[in-house]
């Protein structure tokens, strides 16, 4: 339909008519606010009335006047001098013990790739960020002590040498630990590559090293933090969380994804550190641009305290020098690229290029020779620049702080690749660069040894060694540490679900349905019922677990502060500061964080918190498997549960949200126990047992559960069939005697249905008698069978194991087919172990928005395709004639030239 258009006349005003304006109010301020500028710039210098102008919004603030927020300062460091704390410790002590630990962490790779090329390891980060490191180990980060937990540190992955270094010169590691540096294998074992708790589970804390993954779950942390101390498991003195992040890390979406979060939350618990070396991997990081200028307005736009570290020491003088604002302005105008060349080239080619833009400039460094100018450290570099930066976050209310040091990739390695684009990459010095990294950092290392790179370390009565466990001791402890003080949860018997057991003849229900009962229930278990955390990205109606949000309530730190439009419904929109609920919105990420934060509880806090995380499945491996996988190297516990799962049970939704391959993706990770149940009962007792494993024997597992969105009856639980819903495989419904054939079928989900009704039609119309089991784990029959037939073939000598597919199918008469709403490859698994083959259905392929019926049909996986299936199978083994397999294609309507579904 075309919309009438109206004719409309245009007529500008004339501006020559208008009035003369008088001098308003405003502008008589501006003017006489102009006048004060002129006299301040001309006195004290650009750097000063900028600071004035910051003064004065600030002072408006203090008074309630809301004045924007400037999202970017001058390229200078935030605290000025005469603001800047003094430094408490023993500067050149501090400095001794710093270039020992540069000296460790350098010779550990070097040693490692001398021996054996190619274990790699890097040098160039912990070079640059080896003040910012131990800063904070010697003034900042409070260890474990009995009444406080410790501050919870999340290091750069890479710059794992450098803390390795530092925790042999505190005497927690030998000399055959850094020698064994990623050789983990080595006899007497070795350190891992990176931070995996999983790995060094007494050491690390948090696994770092897949960037962008630490700084999110940093942010989770802290918040976790509040939310345990807002709901009353802890209380007392509040542990900081730090988190050190290299500036290229800072282009993962997931680095600066949550940042909001933490502003609103207004966490003055969490200290970011990002190490502004400039460079990444390959090259600069914004090489025609400025990385802390970017970071600092994406911070500040977020809401965060920033403080920026830029300059050394050194250059204080030189800035208070500058009258005419031309070294701040040559500072703007030079771009990181510049700046990496500064590091590069000697001092004369800093003084030529960047002072030499402007005569003034070069008049201000007269004074210096051009191995000063090249040594006028960067903040990042500087550890009384850096500490006063530090002991301001501390002190920082209300919002968290970040801190954007700039540093030098590879500071201290000259030729061998200081500044360098191929630093990154640098693993391994020849003598003469060895020689001069000792001569620079004063390491007491004789020129007999220097070819050697031997560790050093002063003798634990040195005064270095005494003042850095002086250090270490008021601070509560040795840090990264990881202990786990848990007792066994008192968690509940299977019994207690007894509801799910005895299924549901009348009413129909999902196994959706059924965990939404089995978590109520075990909210309320009054044992466990609070260490319960149930976490949802914005979908807890989809799921139907919005009865929650008034019982237990949503989390929020803030409490609610309006009326919920829904205030006078039964199942209102509760948001309370002791919530339950972890209501996270659209963020698999962060709810996968906060799964992490609260999973690793009963380390970090020494309290055992259950979390289960129910998400819709096709968004869960597949989109964040990274952080899966670290769940698993944490050492995460709890439950995670892949809702509207299945490629045809889900059904309108179509491709891009019907799941069929998250049980291949989740049985990657080892420590992942996955399942995929039928019925109600099987879910209650494998929650019941996983509750057990975890909680009560204390092992590092954690579980993933498929979930479906189908209603139909529930069976009550058949006697005795627990074990083998645990182990993957037990017959849940035998086939009818006295029939001429024999077949079993192997189905899960709601796919079990069709298996079933597949059971019928084989028994009525083609006389075969089919046993219909329920498969509730592939994965761990599989491994299960592997470990057996790993066993047999090592030890031949003795009488073979059998495996339990083996020991449960062996016996059997007849053909195996398996049907499920996952890709074939999932069943597939325990092909090998089935007595005459396995015949698979099942939804490979993009998926469709239609009705179950057809889907099913579409993928070939409902109960005819079954049947047809299972008859080709028995004719394939001869005991049966083909003819009525192609007979019954007909009779039941199936088409036989229609596509694949994987090729459509
Ligand atoms: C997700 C992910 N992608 C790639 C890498 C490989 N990687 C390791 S360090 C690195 C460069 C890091 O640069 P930056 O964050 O600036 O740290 P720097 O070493 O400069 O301190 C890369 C690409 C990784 N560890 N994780
Ligand atoms: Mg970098």
């Amino acid at each position: 339909m075309k919309l009438p258009r109206k004719e409309q006349k245009y007529s500008p005003p004339d501006l020559h008519v208008l009035p003369e304006p008088e001098q308003t109010e405003e502008e008589k301020w501006l003017e006489s606010l102009e006048t004060v500028l002129e006299f301040a710039l001309k006195d004290q210098g650009p750097q000063k009335t900028a600071r004035f102008l910051d003064g004065l919004t600030e002072r408006l603030r203090a008074r309630g006047v809301d004045v924007p927020r400037v999202v970017s300062t001058p390229y200078i460091n935030t605290i000025p001098a005469d603001k800047q704390a003094p430094f408490p410790g023993d500067w050149e002590m501090e400095r001794r013990l710093k270039s020992y630990v540069r000296w460790n962490a350098m010779a550990m790779v070097v040693n490692a790739n001398r021996e054996h090329s190619g274990l790699g390891g890097h040098i160039s980060t912990y070079a640059s960020s080896a003040t910012l490191c131990e800063v904070g180990f010697n003034h900042f980060f409070r260890g474990r002590t009995e009444d406080f937990i410790g501050d919870m540190v999340y290091f750069q992955g890479h710059a794992a040498p450098g803390i390795y270094a530092r925790a042999f010169l505190e005497g927690r590691l030998d000399e055959h630990h850094l020698q064994n540096f990623r050789q983990e294998l080595a006899e007497g074992g070795g350190l891992s590559s990176y931070p995996h708790p999983y790995l060094m589970p007494d050491f690390w804390q948090f696994p770092t090293v897949s960037m962008g993954l630490g700084p999110l779950l940093s942010i989770y942390q802290a918040r976790f933090n509040r939310y345990l101390r807002a709901r009353g498991f802890i209380n007392g003195e509040e542990p900081k969380v730090w988190a050190f992040i290299g500036d290229g890390e800072s282009d993962e979406p997931e680095t600066l994804g949550s940042l909001t979060l933490a502003a609103r939350e207004n966490l003055d618990n969490l200290i970011w550190v990002v190490n502004c070396n400039l460079q990444r991997l390959d090259g600069p990081v914004r090489g025609n641009g400025k990385i802390i200028q970017e970071l600092e307005a994406a911070f500040q736009g977020a809401g965060w305290n920033v403080i920026k570290v830029i300059w050394g020491s050194d250059w204080d003088k030189l800035l208070a020098a500058d009258k005419s604002g031309l070294l701040l302005k040559r500072m703007e105008e030079a771009v990181d690229g510049d700046y990496q060349k500064y590091s590069v080239e000697p001092g004369s080619y800093t003084r030529r290029h960047f002072f030499g833009k402007y005569p003034e400039l070069l008049e201000l460094v007269n004074h210096l020779t051009d191995e000063q100018i090249h040594k006028l450290l960067r903040g990042g570099h500087d550890s009384r620049k850096v500490y006063a930066a530090y002991k301001a976050a501390m002190e920082h209310k209300g919002q968290p702080t970040v801190i954007l040091a700039k540093t030098v990739k590879g500071y201290g390695l000259g030729e061998a690749g200081e500044g360098r684009n191929i630093t990154h990459q640098q693993k391994k010095l020849n003598e003469k660069e060895l020689r001069e990294f000792r001569a620079r950092f004063g390491i007491p290392v004789s020129d007999e040894e220097i070819a050697e790179t031997p560790f050093f370390r002063p003798a634990p009565e040195s005064l270095e060694t005494k003042y850095m466990l002086g250090l270490r001791r008021k601070l509560g402890g040795f840090l990264p540490q990881r202990i786990v003080t848990q007792k066994p949860l008192e968690v509940p018997k299977l019994e207690a679900f007894g509801d799910l057991l005895k299924g549901a003849a009348r009413t129909e229900l999902s196994t959706t349905m059924g965990f939404v009962r089995l978590l109520g229930q075990l909210i309320r278990n009054k044992t466990i019922g609070r260490q319960i955390v149930p976490i949802i990205p914005d979908e807890a109606r989809t799921f139907g677990l919005d009865a929650l949000f008034r019982e237990i309530g949503i989390y929020s730190s803030k409490g609610q502060l309006y009326e919920p439009v829904d205030s006078k419904s039964l199942l209102y929109y509760n948001e309370t500061k002791d919530g339950q609920i972890l209501e996270e919105g659209i963020t698999e990420a962060g709810s996968m964080a906060s799964f992490v934060a609260a999973g690793t509880a009963y380390a970090t806090h020494g309290l055992p918190m259950v979390p289960f995380y129910i998400y819709y499945s096709m968004f869960g491996f597949q989109r964040i498997g990274d952080l899966m996988w670290l769940a698993g190297d944490i050492r995460a516990k709890g439950f995670l549960l892949g809702a509207t799962s299945g490629r045809t049970t889900l059904n309108g939704e179509g491709l891009q949200h019907q799941d069929g391959h998250s049980l291949i993706l989740s049985s990657a990770i080892p420590t992942l126990l996955t399942y995929d149940p039928a019925f109600t009962y099987e879910l209650a007792v494998i929650v019941a047992d996983g509750l057990r494993r975890m909680y009560v024997e204390g092992e590092d597992v954690f579980y993933y559960l498929t979930l479906y969105n189908e209603n139909y009856e529930m069976p009550p639980m058949p006697e005795g069939v627990a074990e083998g819903i645990l182990k993957g495989l037990y017959r849940f419904k035998a086939g009818p005697e006295k029939k001429a054939l024999k077949a079993h079928i192997l189905g899960s989900g709601p796919i079990i249905r069709e298996a079933l009704r597949a059971q019928q039609i084989l028994a009525e119309r083609y006389d075969v008698s089919a046993d219909v089991w329920s498969a509730t784990s592939y994965k761990l029959l599989r491994n299960e069978a592997l470990q057996t037939k790993r066993w047999n073939m090592l030890h031949p000598n003795d009488p073979p194991k059998k495996s339990y597919v083996e020991t449960l199918l062996n016996e059997e008469q007849g053909v195996f087919v398996a049907v499920s709403d996952n890709l074939k490859i999932v069943p597939d698994q325990i092909a090998p172990w089935v007595p005459g083959g396995l015949a698979t259905l099942g939804t490979d392929g993009f998926g469709r928005s239609d009705t179950r019926e057809r889907l099913r049909r579409f993928f070939e996986v409902d109960a005819e395709s079954t049947v047809i299936a299972t008859l080709h199978a028995l004719a394939e083994k001869g005991q049966l004639d083909k003819r009525v397999v192609g007979k019954a294609i007909k009779d039941l309507g199936l088409d036989p030239e229609k596509t694949h579904p994987q090729l459509v």
